[in-house]
């Protein structure tokens, strides 16, 4: 992934296409001081982060979405989102594509422009404007970085949906488990501030499956996509017992959008393990002070992720 050859095809992609990609917003239209770009690997949660943040647009707009394998390839990653777009009438949100291909499987064209390049070029064109809200691997991120030396300096700040901090109790998560190398770059060399939001904080504070009934009958359009996506699994986990249905992005999206949902937080040096046998992916923290902490959301209001996710899917 990280090889002289990957690495110099985005290169010679810097020098061909520098001030070749257009913006999808002006620079003359952009009022807040906060946008959003969003890296998404495609996943049912993810869409449902989706549509908090679109729902919430106009307040902090979308400068763009990346997409990225993960939960699902890159194609049908970019699929998904483009069905969210379509659902929450923002089909004009430009979505930037992994490199390598340029279709997705539905057959629609995107930009040749590499997702990690596109990245940096945002960044340059909106210095200590963007917070890059990162929901899936963390490949994109780190191709970017790797390739513009000025890139989280440039970010307002990175949000995470990612890592573990009880180690074996709780497992790897995911996204740092698909990337752990991705994962340790951008976690001990980010310039910007990194909030993490990691598997403990999600796992703790799902919608509670009792209340699935109610509101998978939500007569919006976001209420039936949401009663649609989420069939299979409220079947599967109630047949298992799960109490809760956990929605890992959603609450990432909703600590980016609400600050103050944070009841919780720590803030630590970290790293992420990419070279042992069994624990690539895991978080850990590391014993010095010679490195910048990363903030770590170790609990939200679980009432107000409910309420946001019922607001959601009452809002279109
Ligand atoms: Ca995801």
């Amino acid at each position: 992934m990280y090889s002289t050859m990957k690495l110099a095809f985005l290169v010679t992609f810097v020098a061909v296409l520098q001030g070749g990609l257009s913006s999808p917003l002006s620079t003359e239209t952009l009022q807040p001081t906060k946008f959003l770009v969003v890296d998404t690997d495609g996943g049912i949660d993810d869409t449902l982060a989706l549509l908090l943040l679109l729902q919430n647009y106009d307040k902090t707009p979308i400068l763009s979405i990346t997409c990225l394998f993960g939960n699902t390839d890159r194609r049908q990653a970019c699929d998904n989102v483009l069905r969210i777009l379509a659902l929450a009438d923002r089909q004009g949100v430009t979505i930037l594509y992994f490199v390598g291909s340029y279709q997705t499987n539905s057959g629609q064209q995107f930009s040749r422009i590499p997702a990690a390049l596109a990245l940096s070029k945002l960044s340059r064109q909106y210095p200590g404007a963007i917070t890059l809200l990162a929901l899936g691997p963390l490949t994109n991120l780190a191709l970017a970085h790797r390739i513009d030396p000025y890139f989280t300096h440039n970010l307002r700040e990175i949000v995470i949906l990612g890592g573990n901090y009880n180690g074996i109790l709780t497992g790897i998560e995911f996204n740092f488990e698909e990337d752990p190398l991705a994962a340790n770059i951008i976690l001990t060399e980010a310039a910007c501030p990194v909030t993490l939001v990691p598997l403990e904080t999600t796992t703790k504070n799902g919608i509670p499956w009792d209340l699935y009934p109610e509101l998978a009958k939500t007569d919006t359009r976001f209420g039936h996509f949401f009663g649609r996506v989420s069939e299979v699994q409220h079947i599967r986990e109630r047949q298992r017992g799960d109490p809760t249905y956990i929605v890992y992005d959603f609450v990432a999206a909703a600590v980016v959008l609400h600050p103050d949902i944070v009841t919780a937080e720590e803030k630590r040096v970290l790293a992420v393990e990419y070279e042992r046998q069994f624990t690539p992916g895991t978080t850990v923290v590391l014993d010095t002070m010679e490195r910048k902490p990363v903030r770590i959301v170790t609990d939200v209001n679980g009432t107000a992720i409910v309420e946001l996710f019922r607001r959601m899917l009452n809002s279109m």
